[in-house]
C-alpha cells in the first residue's frame, strides 16, 4: 500500500487536468488561431496583432497548441519563432474545411461544457440540468435544446459533422441495396442522408424532422442540393410517418427513455411494410460494461443534456422486440457509431 501511494499517479493527474486541454482547444478555435495560421507562418506578435489579443497570452496559447500538436513551430535564423497549422488542424479545425469540427467544438465549449458544470447535480437528480445551466424549462426536451435559432444551428452543425467522419461505416455496415425509398426520422440537416445516396446511388431519402429544423436545414445546409434527398416536416411522436422501405433512426433513441423509445419504435413497426427494415445508428456500450470509455462518457452527457442514455446491443434488441421487430442484427464498426438492423 505504501509503495502504491508513492507511485506517480499519472492517470489521475491526466484526468484531473483533462479540461485544461479542452479549454485550450476551445479558445484557440474561438479566437480564430487556426484560420489565421492556415496558410501563413506568423510570430506570436503578428498573431496577437491580427486577433487583438495580448502578446503574452497569445504566446502561451500558441505554445500550448504546439504541445498539443495542433501547431508547428519554426525558429528563423534571426531567432524569431513562427507558428503554422499542422496538417490535422488544417483538415479538422479550419472553419471552411469540408471535414471541419469547428462548429462541434463551439457547441462543446458553449453548451456541453456549461452543462457538465452541473454533472453532480444531474447524477443526484437523475435528470438534465437546463434550468440551472441556461434558465430554460426542460419539459419539452427539444424546446430546451433549441432555445434559440442560433443554438439550434450550432446543434445542427454538431450533428452534421460526425457523419463526414464515420457515416459511411454505419451506412455500409449492412447491404441496404434492396431498400430504395428511405426515411431518416429526425434526420436533421441531412449529413447521413448524403452518405446514404452516395453509398447507394439508386436510393432516395426523405428527411423527416421538426418544422424549424427543416427550415434551418434548407437555409444553412444542403448547399449542393441532391434531387434524391427531400425534406418532410413533422413530429415523429404525433404525426403520421412517411412510407418507406427502410427507416433510419440515427442518434434518436439515445435521447429518450425506454418508454418513449418503444412508443416511437411501435409506430415505425406499424408503418413499416413486411420486408421493410429499420436501421439504428447509435454508439453501443459493451455487454459487460467494460467500455468503450467514449460511450460511457456520452451516456453521462445524455444524462446532463437529454432524457435518454447510451445502451448495449442487447438493450436495443429488447426495445425493438417490445415494438414487434423479431429479426435484429448488430454490427460494431470500431468507430464511434455502430449499426443495428431490424427486419419486419
Ligand atoms: N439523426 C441526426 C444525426 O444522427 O445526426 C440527428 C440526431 S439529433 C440527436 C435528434 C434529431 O431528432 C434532431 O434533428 C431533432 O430535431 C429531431 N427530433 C426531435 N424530436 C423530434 C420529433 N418529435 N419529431 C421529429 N424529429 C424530432
Ligand atoms: C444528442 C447527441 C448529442 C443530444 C445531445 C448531444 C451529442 C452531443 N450533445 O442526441 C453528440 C455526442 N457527443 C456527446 C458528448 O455526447
Amino acid at each position: 500500500m505504501a509503495e502504491e501511494a508513492e507511485l506517480y499517479p499519472k492517470k489521475i493527474l491526466e484526468y484531473m487536468e483533462g479540461f485544461l486541454v479542452s479549454k485550450t482547444l476551445f479558445s484557440a478555435c474561438e479566437l480564430g488561431v487556426f484560420e489565421l495560421l492556415q496558410s501563413a507562418c506568423l510570430s506570436a506578435g503578428q498573431v496577437s496583432a491580427a486577433l487583438s489579443t495580448s502578446v503574452d497570452g497569445t504566446e502561451r496559447l500558441l505554445s500550448a497548441c504546439v504541445g498539443l500538436q495542433l501547431l508547428n513551430t519554426h525558429t528563423h535564423t534571426d531567432g524569431t519563432v513562427v507558428y503554422s497549422n499542422t496538417e490535422m488542424s488544417n483538415v479538422f479545425l479550419v472553419k471552411s474545411s469540408p471535414k471541419s469540427l469547428y462548429h462541434s467544438i463551439e457547441y462543446s465549449s458553449r453548451t456541453i461544457y456549461l452543462c457538465w458544470h452541473y454533472l453532480s447535480d444531474a447524477i443526484r437528480d437523475g435528470k438534465n440540468q437546463y434550468e440551472k445551466a441556461f434558465g430554460v424549462n426542460s419539459k419539452d426536451l427539444f424546446e430546451a435544446l433549441y432555445r434559440s435559432d442560433d443554438e439550434m444551428v450550432k446543434f445542427m452543425h454538431l450533428m452534421n459533422s460526425v457523419w463526414n467522419i464515420c457515416g459511411r461505416d454505419v451506412i455500409t455496415a449492412f447491404d441496404l441495396t434492396p431498400y430504395k425509398t428511405i426515411c431518416d426520422l429526425g434526420g436533421c440537416s441531412g449529413a447521413l442522408a448524403k452518405q446514404c445516396v452516395s453509398a447507394y446511388p439508386e436510393s432516395s431519402v426523405t428527411i423527416f424532422d421538426l418544422p424549424r429544423v427543416v427550415q434551418n436545414s434548407q437555409k444553412h445546409f444542403m448547399m449542393d442540393r441532391d434531387p434524391r434527398i427531400a425534406f418532410c416536416e413533422g413530429d415523429f411522436f404525433k404525426d403520421e410517418l412517411p412510407q418507406a422501405d427502410l427507416y433510419i433512426l440515427a442518434r434518436i433513441l439515445h435521447d429518450w427513455t425506454d418508454q418513449r423509445s418503444v412508443e416511437l419504435l411501435t409506430k415505425i413497426y406499424q408503418s413499416c411494410r413486411p420486408g421493410g427494415a429499420l436501421l439504428l445508428a447509435e454508439a453501443l456500450l459493451h455487454e459487460d460494461d467494460s467500455g468503450p470509455l467514449t460511450v460511457q462518457l456520452y451516456s453521462l452527457n445524455m444524462l446532463v443534456q437529454t432524457e435518454g442514455r447510451e445502451r448495449k446491443a442487447s438493450e436495443y434488441t429488447r426495445l425493438l422486440n417490445a415494438a414487434g421487430f423479431t429479426h435484429v442484427h448488430t454490427h460494431t464498426t470500431g468507430k464511434i457509431y455502430d449499426a443495428v438492423l431490424a427486419l419486419k
